[in-house]
C-alpha cells in the first residue's frame, strides 16, 4: 500500500495550504513530496479531497497519484526510477517505472483543471514525458529534442497545462522510447467531465489498465529491450495471469473498462457473457450513432478504448485477449508440434543421457499444467491458475469479471468463486452414446484438380491414448 506516513504528510501539506495561509510562500514553492507505492495490489479508488468532485477510477493492480492543490493548481510529482515489480506471485521483474511501480500511478483530473506535474528523473539516462492525447501548448508535449530538452539524470522538470477535454489518456516517455517503454514506463491518465456530458454516462464501476509486454527469459529479472515482436510476457499493468486481480462488480452495475495498448501488436479484447459498446477512444467520447454492440474489440498499437456495458448476468466471466498465445506465460515458440507423435521407445533411450527428459506435447499442451517439471527461480508456469473446477490453463492477458448480487455498492473486494444455481453447470453425460452418423451430401470440389498424386497416400493418425487422471 501507499506509505501511509508519506501520504498523510502529503495530505497535511495540502490541507494546510487550503485551510489557512500559515504555509509560507517558501513551503508552497517547494515540490510536493512524491508519494511512492510499494505494493502491486489494486488500491481502492481515491476520492478527491480537493477540487471539483468526480467518480474516481480503479486501476487494476495499481493506484491513483494524490495531488496537492496550490492556489487552484493541481500539483503532482512523478519520479522516473528503476523499480521492482511483482508481475505475479513468485515472479518479480526489474523494470523502470514511476513512483515505485510499473506502470506509474494513474493521474485523475477534471476537465478544465490547471495541472502542474513535476517530473524528477532518477533513471541512469535522460528522460521526457509525453502526455498522450492531450490538447496542450506544444512546448508541454514532452518530446525530447523536439519540444523540450531531455531531462538529464538527477534533474526535475515541470509541465503545466489545462486538461481541456475529458477522456481516457496515458503518459509515456518520449526519450529513448524503445528502451524506456520496453522497461515498463507508462501510466494512465483520466480527465473526468466537469458536469453532465451528453456522451459520457455515469457508471458505477470504472476500471482502467494498460496492455504491455516484456521479454524476460525464464529465471532472469530484466527485460530484453531489443526485442521487437517476440515478447514472452503479455501483461495488463505489468501483471500476468494469475497475478491480475478480478474486476468485481455488483449485478446491474453500469461498468466502464478503459484499456490502452502500449505493446507492439494489436489485442482483440474479449468479454464473456455480455455485450459492450465502445463509448470513447483517446480521441474522446464517440458519437452515439457510431456505437454498436461487440463482445470483442481490437485495440491497435498506441490506441485506447472505453468498453461499457451493464453487468446483468451473474457469474465469473472471462475477460481476455483473444490471441491464444497472449494468454500464455513465457514459453519457447521453436517447439515442433508433437500432437499424435508416438514417443514410446524414445524416452527410455534418452533418459540415461538426460535424466530430467520428459515427453510433452503428444496429446496437446494441457499436460503442462500438471507437470511437476523443475522451474528456474523467479519463473511463472506457462499456463496455470487454479479455478473452482481445476486448472484454468491460462497466463498473460487474462482476468475475470465477477458479477454478484451481494456485492455492495462501491465494494471492490473479491467475492470468491461464483456459486452456480443447481443444474446450471456443464457436466458429464453418462448415458449410452449412439454411433456418429457421418454426414454425406452431394458436392465437393467446384473445380477439380488436374494433376493426380502418384500413389494415393493416407495419413495414419495415432489416437491419443487414455491418460491417467482424466
Ligand atoms: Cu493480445
Amino acid at each position: 500500500m501507499t506509505s501511509r506516513r508519506d501520504f498523510f504528510k502529503f495530505a497535511g501539506v495540502a490541507g494546510g495550504a487550503v485551510a489557512t495561509s500559515s504555509v509560507s510562500r517558501v513551503a508552497m514553492a517547494a515540490l510536493p513530496e512524491p508519494v511512492i507505492q510499494t505494493s502491486a495490489d489494486t488500491m481502492a479508488p481515491l476520492l478527491p479531497s480537493t477540487g471539483h468532485p468526480y467518480n474516481p477510477v480503479v486501476t487494476l493492480n495499481g493506484w491513483t497519484l494524490p495531488w496537492r492543490m496550490n492556489q487552484g493548481v493541481k500539483e503532482f510529482h512523478l519520479v522516473a526510477e528503476p523499480v521492482v515489480r511483482e508481475m505475479a506471485p513468485g515472479f518479480k521483474a526489474h523494470l523502470w517505472g514511476y513512483n515505485g511501480q510499473s506502470p506509474g500511478p494513474t493521474i485523475e483530473v477534471v476537465e478544465g483543471d490547471r495541472v502542474r506535474i513535476f517530473v524528477t528523473n532518477k533513471l541512469p539516462e535522460h528522460h521526457a514525458v509525453h502526455w498522450h492525447g492531450q490538447r496542450l501548448p506544444n512546448g508541454m508535449d514532452g518530446v525530447a529534442g523536439l519540444t523540450q530538452p531531455a531531462i538529464a539524470p538527477g534533474k526535475t522538470f515541470v509541465y503545466e497545462f489545462v486538461a481541456r477535454r475529458p477522456g481516457t489518456f496515458m503518459y509515456h516517455p518520449h526519450a529513448d522510447e524503445m528502451t524506456q517503454m520496453a522497461m515498463g514506463m507508462y501510466g494512465f491518465w483520466v480527465t473526468h467531465p466537469k458536469g453532465k456530458h451528453p456522451l459520457i454516462d455515469t457508471v458505477q464501476r470504472d476500471f482502467c489498465f494498460l496492455l504491455n509486454a516484456f521479454d524476460i527469459d525464464p529465471g532472469s529479472y530484466t527485460p530484453k529491450t531489443m526485442t521487437m515482436l517476440d515478447f514472452n510476457l503479455w501483461a495488463w499493468n505489468s501483471r500476468i495471469f494469475p497475478g491480475i486481480d478480478s474486476l468485481n462488480v455488483r449485478l446491474g452495475d453500469k461498468v466502464r473498462i478503459r484499456v490502452g495498448n502500449l505493446t507492439m501488436t494489436n489485442h482483440p479484447m474479449h468479454l464473456h457473457g455480455h455485450e459492450f459498446f465502445i463509448t470513447g477512444t483517446d480521441g474522446g467520447p464517440t458519437p452515439k450513432s457510431s456505437r454498436w454492440p461487440e463482445v470483442t474489440t481490437d485495440i491497435g498499437v498506441g490506441q485506447m478504448r472505453q468498453l461499457e456495458f451493464v453487468a446483468d448476468e451473474e457469474g465469473d466471466w472471462a475477460l481476455h485477449c483473444h490471441k491464444s498465445h497472449h494468454t500464455m506465460n513465457a514459453m519457447g515458440h521453436a517447439v515442433p508440434t508433437l500432437i499424435g507423435v508416438d514417443h514410446r521407445g524414445i524416452a527410455p533411450k534418452i533418459h540415461p543421457l538426460i535424466p530430467d527428459y520428459m515427453v510433452m506435447g503428444e496429446r496437446g499442451m494441457a499436460d503442462m499444467t500438471e507437470m511437476e517439471m523443475p522451474l528456474p527461480d523467479n519463473t511463472i508456469p506457462m499456463m496455470t491458475g487454479q479455478g473452482p473446477f481445476g486448472s484454468v490453463e491460462m497466463g498473460g492477458m487474462f482476468s475475470v469479471l465477477k458479477v454478484r448480487k451481494e456485492q455492495k455498492p462501491g465494494n471492490y473486494q473479491d467475492p470468491g468463486w461464483f456459486q452456480h444455481p443447481a443444474g446450471t453447470v456443464a457436466h458429464e453425460y453418462t448415458r449410452p452414446l449412439a454411433e456418429p452418423a457421418r454426414f454425406k451430401a452431394e458436392g465437393g470440389q467446384s473445380m477439380p484438380r488436374v494433376q493426380k498424386t502418384a500413389t494415393p497416400t493416407s495419413v495414419q493418425v495415432r489416437k491419443p491414448g487414455a491418460h491417467r487422471g482424466h
